[in-house]
């Protein structure tokens, strides 16, 4: 008697729905692509949907009625627990035998929090790739999926939750990423030329505010945590990604860290420039950095390198973001990038836990010191579990029960010496200021310097009036700009990209 089930089907879904970006077009979960790659291997139809707009959920819901899968498998951060929760009722509702699995950062970091959810069948705890492939090949042999490694499996009104297998430490092993089920051609970064790609996970480091430092708690205590793809694989990667792409002029990696001194990084370059040579772009530390990185990066075609300098005050990164970086040490790696004539992008932090409107300050001055190519700055968000998280729940900081709208725009963190207004408008006119100062050191205008200073941090400042000036006018204006701009070009300087 042939005991496997008929089904192949499995659908992956990716709720992507922004509400901050000015032109969305969605993106590729290079995640969500290995799992899908993986199904593949075991000889699975997958189908591969991306949620963008709020108004597709129904439309993928229907399309899922009309031919139950095996299972569904929905991807999950902190910001799209919700839209998830709405998807994975309306799938149970409609279809309450087939298994809704959810995955990815927030299942792996809050796992109680997210198995307590009714619509929510299974939950994987960490890297998928291997529970994937043992979930799918179990339910088609109708056999015990209760002891999968790293997944959470409610059966009876009981929860199974089995121990997280360690790191897959070989990423070679792994298919490339099922970029034909993505419809890589309609992507927003696709029509402006830039291919988005990634050659390694995790980091060696543990910043207090970032997923890595409680990712790596999560696998068993030997996990290889930082692994790359060796450079060999990581070419035949590029190619074969490249090859959905018609024109490609950037090639940005979204990888943690790349950028190490490791002897990974001059041999991937080498054969990065002879076998692929599209310019690229690179996260790097501005503690780990030297000339000799600086001038392997400007001859193999580096565009723009991006370095978190995230705060301008030693003690807030020493001690609240663990990044032990000396200002002076900082202020070096960016004045070899100079030197190198490197692009550099500086990433920043404001609202975090105890921070004051000088400490912002110092933020904006020391950027305007670096003399950066460009600035991103963002309102700090406690994720659940890493250790700021921890520490703005003690202080009693936080309201985890409050939702935003826009990440971008507003702070889930409640601080009297920094309101709504005050860290709006450094967030607004971050790069304005940065600018201004940059002007300002350059004619060595110190008194000028310490009057604005008092002036900006007063209570008089019109704060208020030019946050309203920013949303009535420049936002709007902003806004068409880069929409105008998409649709006469398709493009815009890559080094502007987000
Ligand atoms: C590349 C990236 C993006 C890209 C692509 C999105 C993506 N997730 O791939 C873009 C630029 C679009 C993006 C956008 C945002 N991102 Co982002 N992003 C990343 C980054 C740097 C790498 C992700 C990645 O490729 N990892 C490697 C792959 C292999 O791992 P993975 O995605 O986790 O997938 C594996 C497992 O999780 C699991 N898995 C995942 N999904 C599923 C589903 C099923 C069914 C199963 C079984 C398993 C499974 O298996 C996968 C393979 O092993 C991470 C940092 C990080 N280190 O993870 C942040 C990160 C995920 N992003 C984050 C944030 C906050 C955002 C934004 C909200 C930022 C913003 N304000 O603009 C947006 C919104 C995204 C959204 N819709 O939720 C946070 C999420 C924190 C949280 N707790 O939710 C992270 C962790 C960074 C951080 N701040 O610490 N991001
Ligand atoms: S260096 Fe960057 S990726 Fe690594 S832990 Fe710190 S913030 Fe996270």
């Amino acid at each position: 008697m042939n005991t496997m089930k008929a089904n192949r089907l499995i659908y992956l879904i990716y709720p992507n729905v922004r509400t901050d970006l000015t032109i969305h077009l969605g993106d590729i979960h290079e995640g969500l692509a290995s799992i899908a790659a993986v199904l593949e291997q075991e000889g699975a139809e997958v189908k591969f949907r991306q949620i963008l707009r709020e108004s597709q959920y129904a439309e993928v819901v229907d399309e899922i009625c009309q031919s139950p899968p095996l299972f569904v498998g929905i991807t999950m951060t902190t910001m799209t627990v919700d839209i998830t929760r709405k998807v994975g009722r309306m799938i149970k509702t409609a279809l309450p035998n087939v298994p809704v699995v959810v995955g990815g950062i927030h299942p792996t970091l809050a796992p109680e929090q997210t198995i307590e959810c009714p619509e929510i069948d299974i939950l994987c705890v960490g890297e998928g790739e291997k529970p994937i492939r043992a979930l799918y090949q179990k339910l088609r042999s109708t056999g015990d999926i209760t002891r999968i490694p790293s997944l959470w499996i409610k059966n009876k009104g009981d929860v199974h939750r089995n121990p997280c297998d360690p790191v897959i430490e070989r990423l070679d092993e792994l298919p490339f990423p099922a970029y034909h089920l993505i419809n890589v051609r309609n992507l927003f970064y696709t029509k402006i030329g830039v291919v988005v790609t990634r050659l390694s996970r995790g980091c060696p480091f543990s910043c207090s505010y970032c997923a890595n430092e409680t990712i790596r708690r999560v696998y068993p205590g030997n996990s290889k945590y930082f692994r790359f793809l060796s450079p060999e694989r990581s070419i035949e990667k590029l190619k074969y990604q490249l090859s959905f792409y018609d024109k490609v002029k950037l090639v940005s990696f979204s990888d943690d860290l790349l950028v190490t001194k490791k002897p990974w990084l001059p041999k991937f370059l080498k054969m990065y420039k002879r076998e692929i040579g599209v310019p690229y772009v690179v996260r790097a530390r501005l503690d780990t950095f030297d000339e000799k990185i600086a001038a392997l990066l400007k001859r193999t075609g580096c565009q723009y390198v991006i370095f978190g300098c995230e705060s301008g005050n030693e003690r807030i990164r020493f001690e609240l973001l663990n990044r032990p970086m000396k200002t002076s040490v900082m202020m070096q790696t960016t004045d070899i990038c100079r030197g190198f004539g490197l692009n550099f992008r500086l990433l920043n932090m404001i609202g975090l836990p105890g921070e004051t409107p000088e400490n912002i300050l110092e933020t904006i001055q020391l950027n305007a010191r670096m003399c950066p190519t460009s600035v991103r700055v963002s309102i700090f968000y406690p994720y659940y579990g890493n250790k700021l998280y921890e520490l703005c729940i003690k202080k009693g900081l936080y309201d985890p029960n409050r939702r935003l709208t826009n990440q971008k725009e507003e702070t889930m963190l409640m601080q009297a010496q920094l309101p709504y207004a005050l860290l709006h408008f450094f967030r607004q006119y971050f790069g304005v200021l940065v600018k201004l100062y940059g002007w300002l050191y350059k004619l060595k205008m110190d008194s000028v310097i310490l009057l604005w200073d008092t002036m900006i941090l007063s209570g008089r400042f019109p704060r208020g009036f030019l946050n309203r000036i920013n949303r009535l006018v420049l936002t709007p204006i902003h806004a068409w700009y880069w929409k105008l701009n998409f649709c006469l070009f398709g493009r815009r300087k890559t080094y502007g990209i987000d």
